[in-house]
């Protein structure tokens, strides 16, 4: 099967002839061939979305919200064919992408046409006079993915793009080309414009282009900081505005009083779902000294009981392949290092080759103990089921080390203790925190990264100023005064 890119409302042959391979994590199969966008593909895109802005920016806000439900139903409507892509394409278990992908995806996309009648600026009286403002559109809007959510994050960044009535020109990773091209097909079926959502496939060479092209007003990048940092430096050269959610590797603090049971869960939910390339995972879990034993037993007995890795097609498995051989190899060196420095398996720690898919990328779910702040897998982002459980004895000690660290996704607190629950995290250098609770992130709520884990945020209503610019104008009611 060859995948093209999606310009002004069709599939649209590049002229390069250039493709690249795609390959099935669980199998590690060629499941299909992409189409590189080339200069030919970058050039219709670029005039296809000023196209679609222009006829997009001029329907009203209740047409924009009515068009843009139509596509939630038809994301509803074909949810399971759709969570069968994103299995295909991200080795993620079925039964997580059937319950969550592209459910959060139109929920967000829900979230932000109720919104778009709402858009308003206001109005104030200045001596006689008054001035008012308005929200405009940004204009063309970029929008670059990673690969472990693929068509939640084109829903995502879409979404709010499309509501203020942008238009953009999205490119998936890579690594997960299809799921953004059934995403501009449903927006066509609903009515959105042709040029509105276009999609363009390629590496970091079309994200390049797309970061740095002068007719492109924003970019909303989703990936490494490393790469989000060569985004910002691109779209800088010509004063883009920019949403960067980047990379985390983020503290669970679990305190004496915690429900240890629920605790567990939060670190396993936080380390092993979508086999844990998840960026907001709480992949340092700090646990009272006092409870640490009952607290590995627990990690450790429900780990190895729990998780069923194997074919993620297969409806009762629950852990499923890692996105690409590169990254299995890259993930297994951070266990080595691991050992190296004097950490503890407490379970897990090797490849594996499960009997329902033994050609595909499995990491045994790994969990550290014994670790200390200074090693690499407590420091470094793994992007994998690897988890460093590390023990405290105060609070003011493990906020201090909770916050030593140059990123600042998300966060984590059990405790039953409400005032300290609150005070703790409201310590907490992160953007996303979560109190007895890991993981969640409805469409209502806003998600981003303090320090290096990114700029702006995604979803919530303030999303909206990202994706809109506030016009001031000033209304004389009486003669102009002048000296000359
Ligand atoms: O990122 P990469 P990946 C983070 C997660 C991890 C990373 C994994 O924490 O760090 O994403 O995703 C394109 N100019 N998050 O490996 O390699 C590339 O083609 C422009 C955080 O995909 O950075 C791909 O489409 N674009 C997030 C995209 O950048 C370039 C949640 C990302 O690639 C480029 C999910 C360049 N020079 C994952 N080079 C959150 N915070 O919400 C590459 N790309």
């Amino acid at each position: 099967m060859l995948i093209k890119n999606f310009i002004h409302g069709q599939y649209l042959d590049n002229h390069s002839a250039e493709t690249f391979k795609v390959i099935n994590p669980a199998t590690n199969q060629v499941v299909y061939e992409v189409e590189v966008a080339d200069t030919a593909i970058q050039k219709a895109a670029i005039e296809s979305a000023q196209q679609g802005f222009e006829k997009w920016s001029a329907f009203s806000a209740v047409e924009r919200s009515r068009i843009l439900l139509k596509a939630v139903a038809l994301l509803r409507e074909r949810n399971d064919e759709l969570a069968k892509i994103e299995v295909i394409d991200t080795g993620k278990p079925f039964q997580e992408a059937v319950a969550v992908d592209i459910v959060t995806g139109a929920d967000s996309i829900e979230f932000f046409a109720g919104l778009a009648p709402s858009i308003q600026g206001n109005q104030q009286d200045v001596d006689g006079d008054f001035y008012y403002t308005r929200r405009e559109p940004l204009g063309v809007c970029a929008g670059i993915g990673a690969w472990n959510y693929p068509l939640q994050i084109a829903c995502w960044k879409s979404a709010p793009a499309l509501a203020c009535g942008n238009s953009m020109i999205f490119k998936p990773s890579e690594e997960t080309p299809l799921g953004a091209n059934k995403l501009a097909e449903i927006y066509i079926e609903a009515g959105v414009p042709a040029g509105v959502f276009n999609v363009v496939h390629g590496d970091g060479k079309v994200g390049s282009w797309l970061s740095h092209h002068p007719d492109v007003a924003k970019v909303s990048f989703t990936g490494e900081v490393g790469t989000g940092k060569k985004v910002m430096a691109a779209a800088a050269t010509t004063l883009k505005d920019v949403t960067m959610e980047l990379g985390g590797k983020s503290p669970l603090i679990v305190f004496e009083d915690a429900d240890i049971e629920q605790a567990v869960s939060a670190a396993m939910l936080g380390n092993f779902y979508t086999q844990g390339e998840i960026c907001t995972n709480g992949t340092r879990v700090f646990v009272h000294s006092s409870i640490h034993h009952k607290f590995i037993e627990q990690l450790k007995e429900r780990t190895e009981k729990n998780i069923i890795m194997g074919d993620p097609m297969n409806e009762e498995t629950n852990f499923g392949a890692l996105i690409s051989k590169k990254h299995h190899d890259l993930v297994m060196g951070y266990i080595k290092k691991g050992l190296d420095q004097g950490a503890t398996l407490l379970t897990g720690g090797k490849a594996a080759s499960p009997q329902s898919a033994p050609h595909g990328n499995f990491v045994e779910p790994t969990v550290f103990i014994n670790c200390t702040d200074d090693m690499d897998i407590v420091k470094e982002e793994i992007f994998g089921p690897v988890m460093s459980v590390l023990t405290f004895e105060d609070e003011e000690e493990v906020i201090q080390r909770a916050n030593s660290t140059g990123f600042g996704l998300a966060a984590g607190v059990f405790t039953l203790n409400i005032q300290r629950a609150h005070r703790v995290i409201h310590q907490m250098q992160a953007g996303i925190c979560w109190i007895n609770a890991y993981g969640a992130s409805p469409a209502q709520m806003p998600v981003g990264g303090y320090k290096q884990s990114g700029i702006g945020r995604e979803n919530g209503m303030e999303t909206l100023n990202h994706y809109t610019q506030v016009k001031s104008i000033y209304v004389g009611m009486n003669p102009l005064e002048s000296p000359f």
